[in-house]
């Protein structure tokens, strides 16, 4: 069978599921991982986490490419989240914030995904804020038309609510809506539904006996020590909606990004409007499945 290619974009460092979905992503046979990028904030950080986690999975060869730390627009005050909560705080303290310093060439990512999306079908598979893909698009649209499909987790597609990776970009989220991209999102109204229960954590605690899952275990120890909050594994409803797409089903995205400001901090947002061509949400899921896909790591 041949492989699915995958390009991953990730904020992985902050909430564990982007650590989850990579580790995922190499253990799946399925798939191959052809290079990844890393957005918002301290890129470079984020970059270097992965890449330790590459390295614990003994695939050093995979690119880790640091993206764009800031949004098309610029700076947009977005609420305080935690930060790094994965890093061994005594090891090298990172840097949580800001700096408005673009990445050294805004173009590396975009054109190296360009790269691979020439060589043979690509999916995009965007589970942070979409800075990087919009870049893509804004680089070259025809040349990610061609041959690309984007898998997201972005977005609220049933109650109008704000929703992280679209405000912390909503000009990049505009971007990929009107793009004519083939897109599968799923959003936040799913994901926010998968929080694992203390009993599945436990149970994650344990599976995969080697490096890459002592990486995982690690990373998730940190994780809750330093935030308290239960694993809600959002992006892997990315991931598990690319690899069980023909079993799902889709509603087309008839909605329209609304901006506005709510208690000070700037937010954005989905609303009605009209169809986007080649764009669909997931409508459900089987979370008993889900829970499933993300318990199975390693085993
Ligand atoms: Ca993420």
């Amino acid at each position: 069978m041949e492989k699915t290619r995958i390009w991953l974009d990730t904020d992985i460092g902050d909430d564990i599921d982007d650590t989850l979905v990579l580790e995922e992503i190499l253990r799946n046979p399925s798939l191959d991982l052809v290079g990844m990028s890393t957005v918002f904030k301290n890129t470079p950080l984020r970059a270097e986490f992965a890449t330790r986690m590459l390295r614990a999975a003994g695939r050093e060869e995979i690119p880790v490419l640091a993206g764009s730390p800031v949004p098309i627009r610029g700076l947009t005050p977005v609420r305080p989240h935690e930060t790094f909560s994965q890093w061994d705080l005594d090891e090298k303290t990172p840097d949580p914030g800001i700096h408005g310093e673009e990445a050294k060439d805004p173009h590396l990512v975009p054109r190296r995904i360009l790269e691979e999306a020439r060589k043979a079908p690509l999916v995009l598979l965007a589970i942070g804020p979409l800075t990087n893909i919009a870049r893509t698009i804004l680089e070259d649209k025809e040349g990610v038309l061609k041959n690309s499909r984007v898998f997201l987790m972005g977005g609220e597609y049933r109650e109008h609510r704000p929703e992280w990776n679209l405000e912390c970009d909503v000009e990049a989220f505009k971007t990929i809506l009107y793009s004519g991209l083939d897109i599968r999102a799923v959003g936040l109204e799913l994901t926010e539904k998968s929080t694992l229960s203390p009993a599945e954590e436990e149970l994650l605690a344990r599976t995969g006996s080697d490096p890459l899952g002592d990486f995982r275990r690690e990373a998730v120890r940190r994780f809750q020590k330093s935030t308290n909050w239960p694993i809600t594994p959002h992006d892997a409803l990315a991931l598990y909606m690319l690899l069980k797409e023909e079993k799902l089903d889709f509603l087309p995205v008839r909605h329209e990004v609304e901006e506005g400001t709510v208690d000070g901090q700037a937010r954005g947002w989905l609303k009605e409007g009209k169809e986007v061509p080649g764009m669909k949400f997931l409508a459900s899921i089987d979370m008993e499945d889900l829970h499933q896909f993300v318990l199975n790591l390693g085993i």
